[in-house]
């Protein structure tokens, strides 16, 4: 079948789902329920008013660490495992309006023709990151580029990050706005905070996956849920996303994926969810529920730990 008569997830409400060794293949018709997304003021304001060039820069993770599997990823000919979902949500949250350029330094080359482009760079990422983060701090005031930080790393320690000209700590969902207004209204710096885990991840936009360079990465990643109701002690996921997770809903998702297959992608889709079926058992039943065999496009992996008993019979009796 050629591409354009794919069903859609939206029109079939099926997909195959991977839990790393199990498969969840169970069908209903999703109920499509209108949902709105966070929208922000786009109208020009004084101060900065022409539209914003904004370079995304995910920095480069420490060399040698596991997770980077360098070798798997050259056997099937990609860069990294894994695009860069943060930043590519930011860009959702910005003035649609504003120009995106995303460099992803595990991936491709910054260029100086990237910085002299850019009214701005923002930045940002997990602990192993950091020093590459600081670095491209430097990099920018040495090219006069003022630079925003944000991210994981950046909201557990920002006096890290304190040479930064911007920072938006947490989810930045809501806080984004107050960083928009600001910019707009012609600051220089400013630190921005999220309440937390007061997110309602229903009206978030779907992430601009435009932007991604799909044959660099070995999965692409989506986010159902945020939280966890577990407390390992090592884990900075309940002072990130909480402890009551947060799930979109499912018309939601299944339109992420969509979107994902229109504009070409085929392969593997990691749910990121800090525990995808660790949250409430009606929500991630009816997410399960919502999965079926009859879109074999795409293979979804995800990384769980199941709160409820009953969520384990759909994951482990299906098959493929
Ligand atoms: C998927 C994932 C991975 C993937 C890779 C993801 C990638 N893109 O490269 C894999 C499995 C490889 C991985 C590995 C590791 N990970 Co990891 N990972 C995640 C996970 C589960 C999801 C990330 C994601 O896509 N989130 C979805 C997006 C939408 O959320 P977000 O990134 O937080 O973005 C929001 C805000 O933070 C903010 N934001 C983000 N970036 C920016 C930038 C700017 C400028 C602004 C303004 C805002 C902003 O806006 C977004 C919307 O609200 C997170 C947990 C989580 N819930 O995020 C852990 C997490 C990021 N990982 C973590 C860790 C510790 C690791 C490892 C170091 C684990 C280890 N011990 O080895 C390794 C390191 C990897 C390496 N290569 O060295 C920690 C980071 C903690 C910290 N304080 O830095 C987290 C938070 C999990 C935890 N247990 O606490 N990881
Ligand atoms: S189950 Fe996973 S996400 Fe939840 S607290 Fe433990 S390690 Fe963190």
């Amino acid at each position: 079948m050629g591409k354009s008569h794919l069903p859609s997830f939206q029109e079939t409400g099926q997909a195959a789902i991977v839990h790393a060794k199990t498969m969840v293949i169970a069908t209903m018709s999703v109920q499509m329920a209108a949902w709105q997304p966070l929208a922000i003021d786009d109208r020009p304001r004084a101060g900065r008013s022409r539209p914003c060039r904004v370079l995304l820069i995910y920095p480069q993770f420490i060399p040698n660490s596991f997770w980077n599997y360098k070798d798997t990823c050259r056997l099937v000919g990609a860069e990294y495992p894994a695009a860069p979902l943060g930043l590519i949500t930011v860009a959702a949250l910005l003035p649609q309006s504003w120009e995106f350029r995303l460099v992803n330094r595990n991936t491709e080359e910054l260029t100086a023709a990237d910085f002299d482009w850019a009214d701005l760079v923002m930045s940002g990422g997990m602990i192993t990151q950091q020093p590459d983060t600081l670095a491209l701090i430097s990099r920018c005031h040495e090219r006069g580029k003022p630079i925003v930080v944000g991210g994981p790393d950046a909201t557990s320690s920002p006096h890290l990050y304190r040479s930064a000209d911007f920072q938006v700590l947490g989810e930045a969902e809501h806080v984004i706005a107050d960083f928009v207004a600001a910019w707009e209204a012609g600051e220089n710096s400013g630190i921005f905070t999220a309440e937390k885990f007061t997110i309602d991840v229903t009206k978030s936009p779907p992430p601009r996956f435009d932007l991604l360079k799909f044959e660099q990465y070995l999965h692409v990643g989506v986010q159902y849920s945020r939280g966890c109701p577990f407390t390992c002690e090592f884990c900075d996921i309940i002072e990130l996303y909480g402890r009551v997770p947060r799930t979109k809903t499912t018309p939601q998702i299944l339109a992420e994926l969509d979107q994902l297959l229109r504009l070409g992608y085929r392969g593997h889709v990691d749910f990121v969810d800090d525990n995808l079926i660790g949250n409430t058992r009606k929500r991630s039943k009816l997410f399960c529920r919502s999965f079926g065999p009859g879109n074999t496009h795409m293979t979804f992996l995800s990384s769980s730990r199941p709160r409820h008993r009953s969520t384990l019979p759909m994951i482990t009796n299906s098959s493929q």
